[in-house]
């Protein structure tokens, strides 16, 4: 009797949830998020180099795609040592980029356009340019405090002045680098020209919010936030030390005390005050809201973390965080080899975790990753697009990965990412973020109609005469098509706010449904697998005797719009299809 009164409640419950989650979606739940990479995305002045106005240019195309919003990674005044993520002032524009006009001009078109421009924040360091960090070399002291400084410590065998501790930059070497003037060492968790600022000074706390309040005064729609697991450090103990990082379990699988992964990162990582800062900064998008009216602001988390630590980015119970904390479960864990059972694990374990009242999202890639379809061949692209866009949440796409664009050889001595270029010609290859970061290819044009100059910063890729945008356009099915017809699709109530069952039939093949009572019922199949494989889609979801076929990859047998007996379904090797019932 209890527990049927229970179950009873239960259903309730979700049936409430269903009621408000329809009627009051706001705008940035269940939206589909571009990445802009502005460097390589178009250039408007033939230098070279992407900008604002290239940015201006294109959107129209992204809203025809139909992507909800963009964030740009970072196009603030740098020197550029970590292409736009040392910031030496974080109210200009970078020049190369353009002017605050042109900003403002994106801006103003964007709302015309009807698409959503967030910006990156990068909060945990600055530019070694940056004024700040110059008067605090100087001992300016208003800036003294703005930077993690230390003495370092006497070594006791050979007498002399060593780094405060064995932390290791992510970018290899101590992340301790001794200043001459100031006659102490900083810390700098990214590259030497990358300090990492003292949150533990209020004054630093208040500076970037000011910072993300003068943006938001500018209309963007929120903040896209960079590197959050690195905010803080351990404090000093009470003897003025920084304590040192253990090392990792088993060193010989990452042997060189220089590299990264060599400690395990529990006093530079993932410090109990990062939460607090995140919530701090909600309250803030929130608060401006209030006091400016408009849409929500929302904050987007970069946080290579724990599981558990990600969920809690979300959000406390009694704190609000980000609203979406990136989900790089996907970019971490699905390899090239990964069988179904394991895809359908990762996904149902983070739908599983989430909080109440939160939502999920997927991330596909971004700059510091392998193109998708060189991760998990171009095949197979149409299949990831199509799991990214019909699964239930939000949705991030890197830019490039719509049309399937592959990473670019790039050779050690053309390499310019400080990834690569710290580590050596036999192994930068798989660290460079070079490959993935090529000028985008419009159409077939001289370097992809990227630039109307001679040369780009990085080199474009040699497949663009039949790999671009136009073309897709032009294509009655190409991986733009399949990309376009799909965002169309997950505004259907189905996928809004629809039922998700999904299950692993055997090491290749996923099949899920999305279906909202009342609406129609739609079947993902999709065949990680290198042989075909015919099934009765009906054993698992029914469609009745005739199916649709509304999305099929590339290379598929099918076509969209055909009518199938999803009794006697192929599911083809590299291939995703979207089924509903006829
Ligand atoms: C002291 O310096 C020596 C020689 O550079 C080094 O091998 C040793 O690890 C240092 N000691 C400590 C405690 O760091
Ligand atoms: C957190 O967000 C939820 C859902 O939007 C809202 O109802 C709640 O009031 C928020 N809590 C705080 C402390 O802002
Ligand atoms: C992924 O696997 C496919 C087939 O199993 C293979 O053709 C492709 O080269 C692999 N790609 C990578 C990046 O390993
Ligand atoms: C898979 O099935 C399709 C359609 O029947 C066929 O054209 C193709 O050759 C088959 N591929 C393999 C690897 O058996
Ligand atoms: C995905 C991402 O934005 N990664 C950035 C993390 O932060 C470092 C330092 O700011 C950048 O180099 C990465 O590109
Ligand atoms: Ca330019
Ligand atoms: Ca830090």
């Amino acid at each position: 009797m209890q527990k049927a009164t229970t179950v009873l409640l239960a259903v309730l419950s979700v049936l409430a949830l269903f009621a408000t989650s329809t009627q009051g979606k706001d705008w940035w739940e269940n939206g589909n998020y571009y990445q802009i990479y502005p460097r390589s995305f178009r250039d408007s002045d033939g230098d070279g180099i992407g900008d604002l106005n290239g940015v201006t240019e294109k959107l129209q195309y992204l809203k025809d795609i139909g992507f909800t919003a963009a964030w740009l990674s970072p196009i603030f005044k740098s020197p550029m040592a970590d292409f736009g993520y040392d910031i030496s002032d974080f109210y200009q524009i970078h020049p190369e980029y353009g002017t605050m006009e042109d900003f403002e001009n994106m801006i103003k078109k964007a709302k015309e356009v009807g698409i959503k421009i967030i910006l990156d924040f990068v909060p945990n360091h600055s530019s070694d340019e940056n004024e700040w960090f110059i008067k605090s070399v100087d001992g300016d002291p208003a800036y003294a405090d703005y930077y993690i400084w230390h003495n370092g410590i006497v070594n006791e065998t050979t007498g002399e002045r060593q780094p405060p501790s064995n932390w290791v930059s992510v970018f290899r070497y101590s992340a301790w680098e001794w200043n001459d003037v100031r006659q102490q060492y900083y810390l700098h968790q990214f590259v030497t020209k990358q300090p990492d600022l003292n949150y533990r000074n209020p004054a630093v706390v208040n500076e970037m919010k000011n910072v993300m309040r003068f943006w938001l005064g500018k209309g963007i729609a929120g903040f896209r936030i960079d590197a959050v697991p690195y905010l803080f450090e351990k404090d000093l103990d009470r003897y003025n030390n920084y304590p040192d990082e253990p090392l990792i379990d088993d060193v010989s699988t990452c042997p060189d005390p220089d590299d990264a992964c060599h400690l395990k990162h529990i006093y530079t990582q993932d410090q109990p005050e990062t939460l607090d800062m995140v919530y701090q900064w909600r309250a803030l998008a929130d608060e401006f809201k209030k006091e400016h009216g408009g849409d929500t602001r929302i904050l987007l988390t970069e946080a290579y973390t724990s599981f558990d630590n990600m969920i809690l980015y979300y959000g406390n119970g009694i704190r609000n965080g980000s609203h979406i904390p990136f989900n790089f479960d996907f970019l971490t864990n699905l390899q090239n080899d990964t069988k179904a059972p394991t895809v359908v694990e990762h996904i149902e374990k983070w739908l599983n975790a989430m909080p109440e009242g939160v939502i999920a999202n997927w991330v596909l890639g971004n700059h510091d990753n392998k193109r998708l379809a060189s991760r998990y061949g171009v095949q197979r692209a149409d299949l990831f697009n199509i799991l990214l866009q019909t699964l239930p949440g939000n949705a991030v796409t890197y830019n490039g990965e719509e049309l399937a664009m592959t990473d670019v050889y790039i050779s050690w001595e053309d390499s310019v990412d400080p990834q690569a270029c710290n580590s050596d010609p036999d192994r930068y290859y798989d660290l460079s973020r070079d490959p993935a970061r090529t000028p985008y290819q419009w159409d077939a044009s001289p370097n992809a109609g990227f630039t109307s100059g001679d040369h780009t910063w990085l080199p474009v890729s040699d497949d663009y005469k039949q790999n671009n945008a136009l073309a897709q356009q032009r294509a009655p099915q190409s991986h733009l098509q399949i990309m376009k017809k799909l965002i169309r699709l997950r505004k259907e109530p189905s996928f809004q706010d629809g039922d998700f069952n999904i299950k692993a039939i055997d090491d290749d093949l996923i099949i899920y449904s999305r279906q909202k009572t009342g609406s129609d019922l739609y079947v993902i199949v999709l065949n990680l697998g290198s042989s075909n494989k015919t099934l009765n889609v009906n054993t698992y979801y029914s469609l009745g005797p005739k199916a649709e076929v509304i999305t099929t990859s590339i290379q598929s047998q099918y076509v969209d719009g055909q009518i199938i007996d999803p009794t006697q379904f192929n599911a083809e090797p590299y291939v995703g299809t979207v089924l509903v019932a006829a």
